[in-house]
């Protein structure tokens, strides 16, 4: 793997979504490796940070839990300017949260940061009985936007892992300026290097 220096670089992420498709819930699943059956929505926004090394860098992710009711909606460019990387979320149960979800699109692509780091996700995959967007819906749109597409549960940490790993892919050629191919790493490379990042 190409050597990246001793650098420490910070990356702005942030996950908008409608109010209850499990922003928090995610992150939570991720940064702590929890899931609460019973989670509290969120006011204002949260914020968590992640710390990543590999090799002789280290990227401190800050993560931006914004809250998904209404009300809220006029906060949301404070966390969105300068990020590296957003994740939309909606709930597969829930078709009103995938037509909020391509409005946060439609806002990030006229308001955004032109390198953001875009990436789509259909959370509650385990609650297949009650689906109401399929996975074709999710993907297809994602497609047409130039985003990357990924189901995940949160409860059952389906994909949650998989879904950080491939943001700091995507973003690493912004964050290293080196080409990605470089920098791929395995999962285990991971396991090793992070032993604050739960592997499921
Ligand atoms: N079955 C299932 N339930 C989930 C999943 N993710 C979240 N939930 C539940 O959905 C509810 C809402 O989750 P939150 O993480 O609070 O959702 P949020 O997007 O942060 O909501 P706001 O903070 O209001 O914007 C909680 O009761 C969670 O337990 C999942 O993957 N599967
Ligand atoms: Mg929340």
């Amino acid at each position: 793997m190409a050597r990246t220096g001793n650098k420490n670089i910070q990356a702005k992420l942030v996950l908008l979504g409608d109010m209850g498709t499990g922003k928090t819930s995610l992150v939570l699943r991720f940064v702590k490796g929890q899931f609460f059956e019973f989670q509290e929505s969120t006011i204002g926004a949260a914020f968590f940070t992640q710390v990543l090394s590999l090799n002789e860098a280290t990227i401190k992710f800050d993560i931006w839990d914004t809250a998904g009711q209404e009300r809220y909606h006029s906060l949301a460019p404070m966390y969105y300017r300068g990020a590296a990387a957003a994740v939309v979320v909606y709930d597969i149960t829930s078709m009103d949260s995938f037509q909020r979800a391509k409005k946060w699109v439609q806002e990030l692509q006229r308001q955004g940061n032109p390198n953001l780091i875009m990436f789509l996700v259909a959370n509650k995959a385990d609650l297949e009985d009650k689906r109401q967007v399929g996975n074709e819906d999710g993907e297809q749109y994602a497609k047409e936007n130039g985003l990357s597409f990924l189901e995940t549960s949160a409860k059952t940490a389906q994909n949650v892992n998989e879904l950080f790993y491939e943001i700091v892919q995507r973003s690493a050629k912004n964050l290293f300026s080196v080409p990605t191919a470089t920098f791929l790493l395995q999962q285990r490379d991971w396991q090793k290097l992070t032993p604050h990042v739960k592997l499921e």
